[in-house]
């Protein structure tokens, strides 16, 4: 054999080497030492709006300690839920994946639903358990009804909570696989997740840990404790926040005293924008619809290890991106083949732009926007009960194409004027986005599309 030849074999031999070494290290455990691992604490509230915390505008409802942390740590201004609701929100967050791909895109799930999230996608929980975590979840699921789809079938060694919204039939609160509750005493939920929390935390400051603390409130019917009831400005509603918020100091608190604050990541957010009371700020639209007021959500992280300068970052994120972030701060390398989100670790290490390019809007399994950092374009939106589809207006009489809504997100976030006119560039990076988004997609439904004006 020629030396050259060899020289190549050798190379390409090196190469599978290298290759099956990587592979073969995709699923260790972290090569972070233990005891420099961080701690995880996700607080996740439902329905929630982007302006109803004081550093995003709320006047009425007071946050002290939600914006204390978004004071010294970082402030997201343009951080999306992956869906306008519960449960496709949901499954985005603990999949880093739209929930598109595992078929809870459409609506939301009930007790009687037989879906749920399937076993072979990887959870946070998951991730963390492979770097050696302890993991709690506590308060609300809504990704598949018990006992086939409990969340300690899904990484989570330890569950209290409740396995859908408030509002649902058979609403019951559960410790572990078993039901403890039902009917449920709303009034306390809050201060008894709260106390799961500190005793969680208490229990596990000598080791590292994930814990999730998804509360359902202010998710209607609202529902506060004896010292909130009644204290706020903006109604029970304002009760319901400044409890939560209450409970952030709680568990900030406890963080502290176990003296495990600074190396623990904090994340603050919500799964979706507000219903019938709350606020969205600037922002336009709420739960359910698809201007940005449906996603768009407070999102506040603090690491004091790691966080050198307290800042606002305006990159848009989303909550696809905890998993990603949590595989890369624990050195894990996810096992999905396609993940959405992306690691939010340069911009927590003070970078200024997004990972993502583009960021996808999905109402149920339509796809029906989508942003890059400048620019938002929507095609659909709802009039009374039908989807109106700006993009088949051409069909309307009076109409020679179709209602192009591009919307300049730097200047007016409140989508009030569309400069598709103005911008032909954008408009035409967009609309190619969307349709390669829909081409890759669009095998994935498993519902009709939904009905729309006009059809
Ligand atoms: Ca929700």
């Amino acid at each position: 054999m020629k030396t050259i030849e060899k020289r190549r074999l050798n190379t390409a031999l090196f190469f599978v080497l290298v290759f099956q070494m990587h592979n073969s290290l995709a699923l260790p455990l972290s090569s972070l030492p233990h005891n420099e691992l961080p701690n995880v604490v996700i607080i996740l509230t439902d329905d929630m709006g982007y302006g109803d915390i004081g550093v995003n505008g709320a006047t009425l409802i007071s946050t002290p300690h939600i914006d204390q942390l978004a004071n010294s740590g970082l402030n997201f201004t343009q951080f999306y839920a992956s869906a306008n609701v519960c449960t496709p929100s949901r499954a985005g967050l603990m999949t880093g994946r739209y929930a598109i791909r595992m078929g809870l895109a459409k609506g939301v799930l009930s007790a009687k639903s037989s879906g749920g999230l399937p076993e072979a996608e990887e959870t946070i929980a998951e991730i963390a358990k492979r770097a050696g975590l302890a993991t709690s979840l506590i308060g609300k699921w809504h990704l598949g009804s018990f006992p086939a789809h409990h969340p300690m079938n899904h990484g989570w060694d330890e569950f209290f909570g409740t396995p859908h919204s408030n509002d649902m039939p058979e609403f019951a609160l559960f410790d572990a696989r078993e039901k403890i509750e039902q009917p449920v005493d709303q009034a306390r939920l809050t201060q008894r997740y709260t106390d799961k929390a500190v005793e969680f935390i208490t229990a596990n400051a000598k080791r590292p840990f994930l814990l999730m603390l998804s509360h359902n409130m202010p998710h209607i019917p609202l529902y506060a404790s004896k010292p909130f009831r009644g204290k706020s400005a903006a109604g029970i509603y304002g009760d319901v926040i400044e409890e939560l918020d209450a409970g952030v100091g709680r568990v900030i608190d406890a963080l502290k005293k176990q003296g495990v604050f600074d190396n623990t990541l904090v994340f603050f957010t919500s799964d979706n924008g507000p219903f019938f009371e709350g606020s969205v700020s600037t922002l336009k639209g709420g739960k359910g619809n698809g201007w940005d007021g449906g996603y768009r959500v407070p999102a506040v992280l603090s690491w004091p290890n790691k966080v050198n300068q307290p800042r606002i970052v305006d990159a848009i994120s989303s909550n696809l991106d905890l998993l990603p972030t949590l595989a890369d701060i624990l050195g894990i390398e996810a096992v999905a083949e396609e993940i959405d989100g992306r690691s939010l670790a340069d911009l927590i290490a003070g970078a200024n732009s997004s990972s993502h390019k583009y960021l996808y809007y999905f109402n149920n399994e339509q796809l029906i926007g989508v942003r890059n950092q400048n620019w938002k374009l929507l095609t659909h939106v709802y009039y009374r009960r039908s989807l109106g589809a700006f993009e088949k207006f051409d069909q309307l009489d009076g109409f020679n194409s179709s209602y192009n809504m591009l919307f300049d997100m730097r200047e007016d976030g409140n989508e009030r004027y569309s400069v598709a006119d103005r911008q032909p560039d954008a408009l035409q990076d967009l609309k190619t986005q969307l349709q390669l988004g829909r081409q890759k997609f669009r095998p994935m439904m498993r519902q009709a599309p939904d009905k729309t004006f006009p059809e």
